[in-house]
């Protein structure tokens, strides 16, 4: 065997196996157990970062484990092709979107490959293929046909001088990103999927996902927001008509506390105010500018004005004055809030800028109550009414009861659960994306696209320019005929979101060549996903509209699964320094870690000599230039050196922080992993264990054996990559360590060596596949079994050890030969006779004498 270890041949050499083979290309058998492996789909940015790395090798590492232990695994890879990134670069660089996506596709592919993954490719596809999205249009017209999509108008955000909708994030501190104009927000008709019908089951299925992780959990639960509370009304008269202004709370047994109503400024009663006043008029068209987002409107500073209008307090009957507010968000509850600035603290925060009342009606016994220190307490719900009338006294549970009995009896309230959870706008004002399958008819209005006409191509050809969407402009899409009446009609431009895309593609790659139904009975083998593996980053959205998709399949016949992912995996971002130079007038340049000497206290140099500050650790990224491209990585150190330093550096949870030490580190082992095989492979072969060994024979393979035990705990249920690595570290060490002499000596090196070969086969695979070949096997190392730990040879050599105390021989017990101090110890406490002669006294010394003897003096 060649003596040097060379990752270039070995992995390609081990990569044309696989290819050759179809090594992970996988059939539906239902004889075997199957287990499902997904990784979050890349985003086709150009490169592979690394965190795309860590993430796939965690994916891989799973994946190859599974399949060890005998399972029929399915680990297959697409690519979330449609996005805003690819219109970007296209008004770069002027190439159409679609062009510039599939370059990065094929490009990427090419490192995934090189990193030697074991993905079934005959099941890759993009979501920008149009025998993809058909489906997502397909199941669109279906919702829509069951009222599970509708449209209603929607608030977004509007470049007045681009004249174009803008996402989110191209607003940058209210301003659109392009041309610094301060955004404004428009009402223009979108389409919604209704998730809300969902919000109970999304919310109460969130209890059975055991397999997710804790935090996950409570950030669905959070953003669902179930609150429990009352919709209160406050009669009104206006334009001659008797009126009610309701507003939603989750106290109403603060209602006799209430100085004021607020209402958001997009509400009809608002706009309606604003006719006859100026100054509301005004405020109402400032609220307009600035951003949608509900973070936006929780951030900023408090604003309102008086209308000077009142409506009745439903209790007393007296006169509660209306503000417009910027706290209040139209888009929840009612629109509108009841005022009680003595128990709430941005109705506080909002009652002391503006002069108005504040009264205690909430009183906890043995707290004092200031009104002027309303941060430090405000609603606690362990208080009782106080200054509240006939409510006095009542608890929260009594007086919420008491009140909202009330309020039901005037017609002016009830009881109600209210959700945070707002339905999902799927309409997308872009053009790279999934085409909403409507035709606008001037005399039919909007109508569906019918099912055989589907799917609703998007030309590939254009090229965004920055003026709205070029869809729009494209006259041999948008005319058409109207499928009802057979008139000139147009096609609907706006696209559908990408998390669209993204809800279902695990489904289709259980189907991936169906083009009769969107999955077919194949998705009932594979689904559902065994493990899923991605970054925090999607710990809401994307992983709430898969819960949501799922769940609507199911209600129409199309799945019989309820959740789409039985286990979950967050994967820790990869951290790596920050440094940076300012020139004289303060502005920041930064400079990528690899070029950078430290030279202590927070200073280092580049390679010309220039002074550098350092600017802490922070995730990768291309704006701090602290990125490390993996392609050069695996062109110096080997795919399995760029494998093994990120599953050895942290666990797959924790943050990660790159360092290129530790890839040298990871290749020393793998070089010292090879010379040791290679040495050993130079001598006589070996033959069987014989049963009868002893000594250091004997320990080595004890260890070997545990270290079966200990990986695939860590690996199978743990997730700790890093600590089963590190044992198979310290196996190897043990190898190198013992000195075989005899024929059973060298059976013993060749068992252990063979065993850090199989548990380091998912983790570095082309190294593993080339020395087990070089061990003497002819079947590749994928198709052999997961080694299971023997317990016989687990079993450790005895020795007897005799106890006193205080000096007299008082018992013996039988330790492990490699026990120690402590566990002997431990051991001789819990012996009986030692324990009746101690006989409950403070025990003040036990001497230990290795092999022999415990004293116990008391
Ligand atoms: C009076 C009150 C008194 C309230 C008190 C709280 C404490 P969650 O728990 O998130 O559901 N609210 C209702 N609709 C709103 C809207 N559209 N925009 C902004 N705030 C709104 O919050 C419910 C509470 O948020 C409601 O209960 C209401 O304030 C406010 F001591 O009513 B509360
Ligand atoms: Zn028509």
């Amino acid at each position: 065997m060649d003596s040097n270890y060379e990752p270039a041949v070995i992995e390609a050499e081990a990569q044309a196996c696989w290819n050759d083979t179809e090594a992970f290309s996988v059939r539906e058998d239902g004889g075997r157990e199957k287990y499902y492996c997904l990784c979050m789909l890349p985003y086709p940015s150009g490169k592979l970062h690394m965190g795309h790395v860590r993430n796939y090798t965690i994916g891989d590492v799973i994946a190859r484990y599974h399949r060890m232990r005998g399972r029929n695994v399915l680990q297959p890879m697409a690519w979330d092709a449609f996005g805003l990134p690819a219109e970007n670069a296209a008004m770069q660089n002027g190439v159409p979107p679609g062009r510039w996506t599939r370059d990065n596709i094929d490009y990427m592919r090419g490192q995934l490959k090189s990193l030697g993954f074991g993905i079934d490719w005959s099941r890759e596809f993009a979501t920008c293929d149009p025998g993809y999205y058909r489906w997502n249009q397909w199941l669109f017209l279906k919702m829509l046909e069951k009222g599970l999509v509708y449209q209603k108008t929607g608030l977004v955000n509007w470049d007045p001088v681009d004249q174009t909708v803008l996402a989110n994030e191209q607003v940058i501190d209210g301003r659109g990103w392009r041309t610094g104009a301060p955004v404004e927000k428009r009402e223009i008709p979108m389409y919604y999927m209704r998730i809300t019908a969902y919000a109970d089951e999304l919310l109460a299925a969130l209890d059975e996902l055991d397999g997710w992780p804790e935090r996950v959990r409570a950030m669905q639960a959070n953003w669902i927001g179930r609150s429990e509370g009352a919709r209160v009304a406050f009669p009104y008269t206006m334009d001659g008509r008797n009126e009610k202004l309701w507003v939603f709370t989750t106290r109403a047994d603060t209602l006799m506390g209430v100085t004021f109503v607020a209402i958001a400024a997009e509400h009809p009663l608002a706009l309606r105010l604003g006719e006859d006043n100026p100054e509301a008029a005004a405020f109402i068209e400032k609220c307009r500018t600035g951003g949608v987002t509900e973070a936006e409107v929780a951030t900023r500073e408090k604003e309102g004005v008086p209308t000077g209008f009142h409506v009745e307090h439903p209790i007393t009957g007296e006169p509660v004055p209306v503000w417009i507010g910027n706290y209040v968000l139209m888009s929840y509850g009612e629109g509108a809030v009841m005022g009680v600035p003595g128990h709430d603290e941005r109705d506080a925060e909002f009652a002391h800028k503006y002069s108005l009342p504040i009264g205690q009606v909430l009183a906890v016994e043995g707290e004092r109550y200031d009104a002027s220190h309303w941060q430090d307490w405000y609603g606690s719900k362990d208080g009782v009414c106080v200054n509240s009338g006939k409510y006095d006294g009542l608890g929260f549970a009594a007086a919420t009861d008491a009140i909202a009995a009330d309020l039901e009896a005037k017609h002016l309230g009830e009881k109600r659960i209210q959700y945070r959870l707002r339905d999902w706008g799927i309409s997308r004002q872009r053009y790279w994306g999934c085409p909403i399958p409507i035709i606008h008819c001037e005399k039919c209005g909007a109508v569906p696209v019918p099912e055989d006409q589907l799917p609703v191509t998007l030309p590939e050809d254009l090229t965004p320019d920055g003026g709205g969407n070029p869809l729009a402009r494209c006259e041999a899409f948008v005319k058409c005929e109207c499928p009802r009446c057979g008139g000139p009609a147009r096609r609907e431009t706006d696209t559908m979101d990408t998390f669209v895309d993204s809800s279902w593609y695990y489904m289709r790659y259980t189907s991936p060549d169906s083009s009769a139904s969107m999955v077919d009975a194949r998705a009932d083998y594979w689904l559902p996903v065994d493990q899923y593996i991605g970054g925090i980053e999607h710990a809401i959205l994307h992983l709430l509209y898969s819960r949501f998709w799922t769940k609507v399949m199911r209600d129409f016949g199309l799945l019989k699964i309820d959740e789409p992912f039985t286990n979950l995996l967050t994967q820790g971002m990869v951290l790596n320094q920050i440094w940076f130079s300012r020139d004289g007038d303060g502005r920041i340049t930064y400079h990528n870690p690899a070029g950078i000497t430290a030279e202590g206290d927070g200073v280092g140099r580049t390679a010309d000599g220039a002074a550098v500050e350092f600017g802490g650790l922070g995730k990768m990224s291309k704006s701090k230039n602290n990125g490390v491209d993996p392609g050069e990585l695996i062109e110096r150190h080997g795919a399995d050196a760029v494998r093994l330093f990120t599953m050895f550096a942290a666990p797959p949870e924790q943050t990660l922080e790159w360092s290129e030490a530790g890839v040298e580190g990871a290749v020393r082992f793998l070089r010292r992993l090879y010379r040791a095989v290679a040495e050993h492979v130079e001598g006589e072969p070996a033959e069987r264990v014989p049963a009868d060994l002893d000594g250091a024979a004997r320990e080595l393979r004890r260890q070997t054996h545990a270290t079966i035990a200990k990986v695939d705990d860590d690996i199978g249920r743990r997730y700790t990559f890093n600590t089963a690595i590190a044992a198979v570290m310290e196996l190897l060490n043990a190898v190198n360590r013992f000195a075989p002499e005899t024929t059973a000596d060298r059976a013993v090196v060749q068992e252990s060596l063979e065993t850090a070969i199989m548990l380091l086969a998912p983790i570095v695979p082309h190294i593993c596949h080339r020395l087990w070949r070089e061990m003497g096997h002819a079947e590749p190392i994928i198709d052999v079994a997961w080694p299971t730990a023997d317990p016989a040879a687990l079993k450790r050599d005895e020795l007897e050890i005799v106890v006193q105390v205080n000096g007299k021989l008082r018992g013996r017990i039988a330790v492990d030969a490699g026990a120690n101090r402590e566990a002997v110890e431990n051991a001789a406490l819990a012996d009986d006779n030692v324990q009746r002669f101690i006989g409950g006294k403070a025990v003040r010394r036990v001497i230990v004498v290795p092999g022999k003897l415990v004293n116990v003096v008391v």
